[in-house]
């Protein structure tokens, strides 16, 4: 097939006649219902399609006058468009292997490859970019250049932003407003599925990044430069609690909470002990404890004392206002007599009013919203945790800032805590994803990092959390200073 013979209007009428999209209703993996469905693997028994398809893909990016040394298709569906592409190109190709990571004892990247290499990345849809994201990390860490990546379908969901915030281009060569856009025009939909698309598409964006680059610069302003740093933030907050974690951050010079995700009492008091001088807080979840006792948590709190640390009870409260008071301050645990901080999903602002129910003589004690979630397929997109914004603007008394992966609110009073941090990017197999303290503080502009297993799991668990905490620090001030 010659490259001038390939429109994307033939292209999107042949998709749809193969049934590679479907409108109507159908429920998503996450359990969301889309008004549209688009399933590529039907393409494989389309050979003729297939070579379509790949040329498409082909000619987008040759376009762009880059020469790459390979091409690696982000499996399953776009392996066989890959295979095409280098086929009939005559460039070599590369195969991510898709099992669980195991470094030990499988090669996760099968062909020939030196350092240095460009890679072209093929897929066949994206939506928040979190596959292409993998792809790009497994070949970062062979020693391989990424910086484009080609998809046949722009779901238009957050993906290219996503991606561009970490240095890949993506090309499109279709985005779903033009596909329903075309069938309506060919009259093989209805001018309504055309619009609950685009309702959906709006309602759906995945973007986990900087939404757009006014955004992304206004954020940025405030927090390098002038008046950002923790000291003079800490000096202007109104909140006691707010007002003493930055400044335990600036006087101990660190921005790192130990998550101590263990079950026995001894293990977390005595990292606490240990650990307790390079931390601003320690993160707890007493609920993993196998023998919890009160007078445990009060030797934590003696230690918090000692050390000069906060302690925050990672809760995550989500219930009705009256159930998450008794649930905060009764119960085994009575988390607001000890808790210097906790958390909670903001499914409702009942949440916060009835944890602050507890604590009305306890102007100490604080609570941070669940703006953004660290895992993989969450559904906290941007409208959720702009609204969580809004809920703790209208709280200044007791919420002190946001559980996220970026930085969401420019009031300088707000603390952003991230989890889901480790020295090398990846992830686990039950969907946690990890990013840098350099990408966070760094580049994403929040200001505590958040590491569980990334010190817990370590050897030597001293020498890694000074690691973790140095680089977090050195982020910070790099930020500062730019
Ligand atoms: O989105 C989130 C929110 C939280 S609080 N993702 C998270 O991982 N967490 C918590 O941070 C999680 O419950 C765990 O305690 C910690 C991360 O641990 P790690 O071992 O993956 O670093």
């Amino acid at each position: 097939i010659m490259a001038a013979e390939v429109k994307t209007e033939d292209l999107i009428l042949e998709l749809f006649k193969v049934s590679a999209l479907k409108f109507g209703e159908f429920k998503l993996k996450t359990g969301i219902i889309s008004p549209v469905y688009v399933d590529l693997r039907v393409v494989v028994s389309y050979p003729s399609l297939m070579v379509k398809i790949s040329e498409l893909l082909w000619q987008t990016c040759d376009k762009l006058g880059i020469s790459y040394n390979c091409v690696c298709g982000v499996p399953y569906t776009a392996l066989p468009l890959a295979t095409c592409i280098c086929a009939s190109h005559n460039i070599p190709m590369l195969i991510r292997r898709k099992e669980a990571k195991d470094y030990g004892t499988k090669k996760m990247l099968e062909g020939v490859y030196k350092d240095g290499d460009r890679c072209l990345i093929v897929e066949d849809v994206v939506t928040s970019g979190s596959s292409v994201q993998e792809t790009v990390e497994l070949l970062n860490e062979h020693g391989l250049t990424v910086t484009d990546a080609v998809v046949l379908l722009n779901r238009e969901q957050g993906g290219q932003s996503n991606l561009k915030h970490r240095g890949v281009n993506l090309i499109s060569v279709l985005t779903l407003t033009q596909v329903v856009d075309t069938l309506s025009q060919h009259g093989k939909i209805e001018k309504s599925d055309v619009n609950k698309v685009k309702e959906f598409i709006a309602a759906n964006d995945f973007q986990t990044v900087f939404p757009d680059k006014s955004t992304h610069e206004k954020i940025y302003k405030s927090v390098t430069g002038i008046g950002s740093s923790y000291r003079e933030r800490g000096s202007n907050c109104k909140h006691n609690l707010a007002a003493k974690i930055f400044h335990i951050m600036e006087e101990k010079q660190t921005n790192l909470c130990l998550s101590a995700d263990v079950e026995s009492s001894v293990e977390l008091l005595e990292l606490a002990e240990t650990l307790g001088p390079m931390l601003c807080a320690i993160k707890t979840h007493v609920d993993i404890l196998v023998d919890f006792s009160y007078s445990v948590v009060k030797k934590l709190v003696e230690i918090s004392k000692k050390h000069n640390f906060v302690i925050f009870e990672d809760r995550k409260f989500a219930d009705t206002g009256n159930t998450v008071k008794l649930q905060y301050s009764g119960g085994l645990y009575k988390i607001s007599e000890w808790s210097d901080l906790t958390n909670g999903h903001v499914i409702g602002p009942g949440v916060i009013q009835g944890l602050q129910a507890c604590v009305r003589e306890k102007p100490d004690k604080a609570c941070l919203l669940i703006a953004g979630m660290s895992t993989k397929g969450n559904l906290t997109n941007a409208a959720y945790s702009d609204a969580t914004v809004q809920m703790a603007e209208d709280h200044p008394d007791f919420v002190i800032g946001f559980i996220c992966t970026t930085k969401v609110s420019t009031n300088p009073s707000h603390l952003h805590f991230t989890p889901g941090v480790k020295l090398q990017t990846g992830g686990d197999s039950l969907g946690q994803q990890y990013l840098t303290p350099e990408e966070v503080i760094g580049k994403r502009g929040v200001d505590v990092i958040i590491v569980g297993r990334g010190i817990v799991e370590s050897e030597n668990r001293v020498k890694t959390a000074a690691a973790y905490r140095s680089a977090g620090w050195q982020a910070y001030l790099q930020r500062l200073h730019r």
